[in-house]
C-alpha cells in the first residue's frame, strides 16, 4: 500500500469550500439569510434614518452550515457573515445582535475582510469593542451578547464556529438593547453609552 492510499479520505466530510480572500463558503447544503433595511427595524437609533433609506437595499447576510440539527448536542457550526459598509444616522450597518440562548455556550469569529468593530456587552450589561481587521480572532465568551459593526469602507466578512446546541435569544436585545451603541463620533468609531 502507498503512502498516498494510507492518506486518501474513505468518508465524505463536509463538502464544503471556504474562500479565504472573500470568506464566500461554496459548496452544498449552505443556509442563507439576508438581512435588509426593512428588517432592521427597532436596531438602529435613529429611526427616521432608516425609514429613508431605501428598504432592500442589504445590510448583512450570512451562509452557514449546519451538519446536526439546530438545538442538537454536541456539533459545531460554521458560519460566514458579510456586512455591507453603510450607516443608519451616526450608526454603523450592523448585525442584530444576541445572546445565545443557552447562555453556556461560547463562539469564535475570524474576520477575513474589511474592518469592523465586535461589541460584547455581559451579563452585567458591561459593554465593550474589539477591533476587526483581517486574521483578528475573537473569543466570545459564555453569558456574552455579541453584534459585529461595519466600521471600513468595504465589505466586512467574518467566519464564524458556535455550538450547535447555543441557539439564539434576539429577544432579550430587541427589548433592552446594548447598554452602549458605537457611533461614528468626530469621524471615529464611539462606544457611546445609552442615556
Ligand atoms: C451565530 C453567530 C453569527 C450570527 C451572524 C448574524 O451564533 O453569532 O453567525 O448569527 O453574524 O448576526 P445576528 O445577530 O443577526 O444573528
Ligand atoms: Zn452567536
Amino acid at each position: 500500500m502507498s503512502p498516498q492510499s494510507n492518506c486518501s479520505a474513505t468518508e465524505p466530510g463536509l463538502q464544503i469550500v471556504a474562500d479565504i480572500s472573500s470568506g464566500e463558503l461554496v459548496g452544498e447544503g449552505i443556509q442563507r439569510v439576508t438581512r435588509a433595511i426593512k428588517d432592521m427595524k427597532g436596531i438602529f437609533r435613529d429611526e427616521k434614518s432608516r425609514q429613508s433609506l431605501s428598504q432592500d437595499a442589504v445590510v448583512y447576510r450570512v451562509q452557514a452550515v449546519y451538519p446536526v440539527g439546530e438545538g442538537e448536542e454536541g456539533g459545531l457550526f460554521w458560519g460566514t457573515t458579510f456586512i455591507e459598509p453603510g450607516m443608519v444616522g451616526d450608526e454603523y450597518f450592523m448585525t442584530k445582535g444576541h445572546f445565545h440562548a443557552n447562555r453556556h455556550r461560547g463562539e469564535y469569529y475570524m474576520t477575513v475582510t474589511g474592518r469592523g468593530a465586535l461589541i460584547l456587552m455581559d451579563e452585567n450589561r458591561r459593554t465593550t469593542f474589539e477591533p476587526m481587521h483581517p486574521g483578528s480572532l475573537h473569543y466570545i465568551r459564555a453569558n456574552t451578547a455579541h453584534r459585529v459593526a461595519n466600521i471600513g469602507e468595504s465589505v466586512l466578512a467574518f467566519w464564524a464556529c458556535w455550538p450547535s446546541d447555543a441557539g439564539h435569544d434576539y429577544d432579550s436585545i430587541a427589548s433592552l438593547g446594548f447598554s452602549a451603541r458605537l457611533r461614528k463620533v468626530n469621524g471615529i468609531a464611539t462606544l457611546v453609552e445609552e442615556p
